[in-house]
C-alpha cells in the first residue's frame, strides 16, 4: 500500500460530533430561502457574528433556533453531504453522527424524514467519501423522561439505522438518573450508550451515567477531574472520553486552549479523543481541533497518533472493521 502523501491529515474517526451543529450560514440561508423560512439575520455575516457565546445556555439558544430552516428529508441530507464532504478533507474515516430527533419532532419534523434524510447521505458516504458512519440519537435532557420514552418509540421502525443513544442539551439541573429508564430499554433493544456529561455539570453526573445509565463512553466528562477517585476509574475501566477542545473554549468551561487539560489528561493515562461537537458554530472542524490543540498544547507527532488511535479504539467498530478504517 502506497504512503499517505506528506501533507496529507491523520486518519481518525470522529465521535462527537452534533449534525446540526454542523449547518454552516451559508447552508442555513441556502435552505431558509428554499422552504420559505424567515430568518431574524440581514446575511451570512450577521448570523456569524451572533457566534459569541457566554456558556452553553446561549449556545443553545442559537442552535435550536436556526433548526427552523431544516424541514425536509433533503434538507438533513444536504446537511449531512457537506458535513462528510469536509470531514473527509481533515482525514476522518469514521464518523459516529449524533442527532436531536425531538429538537425536529417538536417543529413538526416527522421522525422519518430526519433519519431518511440523513441515512440517504450516510448511505453513500464510505463510496463518495471514504468514511464508515454510525447514527447515535441524542434526547433532550432539558424536555422531561416521558418525551425521551416517546421518542425511543418512534425510533423503533428505524432501529437499522440507528446505532446508540446519547443524552445532550442542557446539563445542570438534568442529572443522568432522570433517564435510567429509557438507557434500560435501550440496551434491551441492543442499543449502544453514551451520554453528554461533566460539561457544565459536577464530576457526580459522569459517575452517574457510568453506574446508572451504563454508558460505554462518556462525551466531555470535563469535571470529572475534580474528582481523583473517578479519574482512577475511568483509566482503571479504560472509559473513553470524547473531548472537544474548540467547544470548550467558545462555551467558557476552559479559559483559553493552552489552559485546556487534554494534555494533563492524556498523561493520567486517560483514554481520551478530540472532536468538534458543533464544528460550524465552534470555529473548526475536527482536524481543526487537532491543529489547534497541537500548537497550543504542544502535543508531538506520536501524541497526535496516540489520539487519533484512541478515536478508533473507542469508536463502536469491530475489530476487523477498525482495522480498516485506520
Ligand atoms: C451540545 Cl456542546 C453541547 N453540549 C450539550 N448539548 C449539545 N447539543 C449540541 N451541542
Ligand atoms: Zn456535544
Amino acid at each position: 500500500m502506497a504512503l499517505p502523501a506528506p501533507s496529507a491529515p491523520l486518519p481518525k474517526a470522529e465521535l462527537h460530533l452534533h449534525i446540526e451543529g454542523t449547518l454552516e450560514p451559508e447552508l442555513a440561508f441556502s435552505l431558509a430561502a428554499r422552504n420559505g423560512v424567515p430568518l431574524p439575520y440581514a446575511d451570512t455575516g450577521e448570523l456569524r457574528r451572533a457566534y459569541d457565546f457566554a456558556d452553553l445556555q446561549s449556545f443553545l439558544d442559537l442552535y435550536y433556533d436556526l433548526m427552523a430552516v431544516l424541514r425536509t428529508a433533503e434538507d438533513f441530507t444536504d446537511l449531512a453531504e457537506a458535513y462528510l464532504e469536509r470531514a473527509a478533507r481533515q482525514g476522518v474515516r469514521h464518523a459516529e453522527i449524533f442527532f436531536d430527533p425531538q429538537a425536529h419532532t417538536a417543529r413538526g419534523v416527522p421522525f422519518g424524514a430526519v433519519v431518511e434524510g440523513l441515512g440517504r447521505a450516510l448511505d453513500r458516504a464510505e463510496e463518495r467519501h471514504g468514511i464508515s458512519t454510525r447514527l447515535i440519537m441524542c434526547f433532550l435532557r432539558d424536555l422531561p423522561a416521558e418525551s425521551a420514552l416517546a421518542t425511543l418509540e418512534e425510533a423503533k421502525p428505524h432501529l437499522d439505522r440507528i446505532t446508540g443513544i446519547g443524552l445532550d442539551s442542557a446539563e445542570v439541573g438534568h442529572p443522568p438518573a432522570k433517564f435510567a429508564e429509557v438507557y434500560a430499554a435501550a440496551a434491551e433493544l441492543g442499543l449502544r450508550r453514551v451520554a453528554h456529561a461533566g460539561e457544565e455539570g459536577p464530576p457526580e453526573y459522569v459517575r452517574e451515567a457510568l453506574d446508572v445509565l451504563g454508558v460505554e463512553r462518556i462525551d466531555h466528562g470535563l469535571r470529572a477531574l475534580e474528582d481523583p477517585e473517578l479519574v482512577e476509574r475511568l483509566v482503571r475501566e479504560r472509559v473513553p472520553l470524547t473531548l472537544c477542545p474548540l467547544s470548550n473554549v467558545r462555551l467558557r468551561t476552559v479559559g483559553t486552549l493552552a489552559d485546556h487539560p487534554l494534555r494533563r489528561m492524556m498523561d493520567a493515562g486517560l483514554l481520551v479523543t478530540v472532536n468538534s461537537d458543533d464544528p460550524a458554530y465552534f470555529g473548526g472542524y475536527v482536524g481543526d481541533n487537532y491543529h489547534a490543540v497541537a500548537g497550543a498544547l504542544g502535543l508531538d507527532a506520536g501524541q497526535l497518533r496516540e489520539l487519533a488511535r484512541n478515536s478508533f479504539l473507542a469508536a463502536f467498530l469491530d475489530h476487523d472493521e477498525e482495522r480498516r478504517a485506520r
